[in-house]
């Protein structure tokens, strides 16, 4: 299997965080696509990733999967163990529900922010919009809060136990460092769990 990500880029960090936490990244070949150098907007690479985004896992059939989190539903099938996505319904709908709201309401409206506000993405977010950037920046902090809120009962995002809504969150709290912002330093309890995230190591490569 070939993964095309891009380094420190949030979303093909989900996928390969995710790998790290399954004990697998040596079971993907990766592949570096700079974003930067638009190296992802080729006919070659769109012939993989029609919508010109990272990360793309490509199977050893060709058959290409774009979308960080379908990506991980194929990669939970292929190596079951640890688990990371819930293992009876009821836990595999308490994670997914969490694990959609961070996207959703946390790391989607960070990057709303970041698109539209900071410079370095101008070449990618054209025209940026301030009203886009402080709408994305309002729902982040607010959701930021929920979060830190829920945290200050629970030692894991979802279903009492360490899933891939901890690794989802993680790379978002942990990639709003580019606009200067550490929501971990803020809010307590947010700061404690991140702490315990980055103690387990799923994150070092
Ligand atoms: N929903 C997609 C989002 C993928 C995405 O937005 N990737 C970013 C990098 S983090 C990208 O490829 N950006 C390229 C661009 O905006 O031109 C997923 O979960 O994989």
């Amino acid at each position: 299997m070939k993964l095309y990500q891009s380094p420190k880029a949030p979303n093909p960090d989900r996928v390969v965080f995710f790998l790290r936490a399954k004990g697998k990244l040596d079971a993907v070949e990766l592949i570096d696509v700079s974003i930067m150098d638009q190296e992802h907007k080729t006919a070659e690479y769109r012939a993989l990733s029609p919508y010109a985004q990272v990360p793309t896992l490509v199977l050893d059939d060709g058959t290409a999967i774009t979308e960080s989190r379908a990506i991980c539903t194929y990669l939970e099938g292929v190596f079951p163990e640890p688990n990371l996505m819930g293992t009876d319904p009821k836990e595999k709908a308490l994670i997914e529900m969490w694990d959609r709201r961070i996207e959703l309401m946390f790391f989607i409206q960070f990057a709303g922010w970041f698109r539209n506000a900071h410079p370095m993405m101008a070449p990618l977010e054209v025209p940026q919009s301030p009203e886009a950037a402080a709408k994305g920046e309002k729902a982040a902090r607010t959701m930021a809060k929920r979060l830190d809120d829920h945290l200050a009962t629970h030692e894991f995002v979802a279903a009492d136990r360490f899933s891939i809504a901890d690794i989802t969150l993680y790379i978002g709290v942990g990639f709003c460092r580019v606009m200067q912002w550490q929501p971990q330093k803020e809010h307590e309890s947010l700061g404690r769990w991140y702490d315990a995230m980055t103690a387990r190591g799923f994150a070092k490569g």
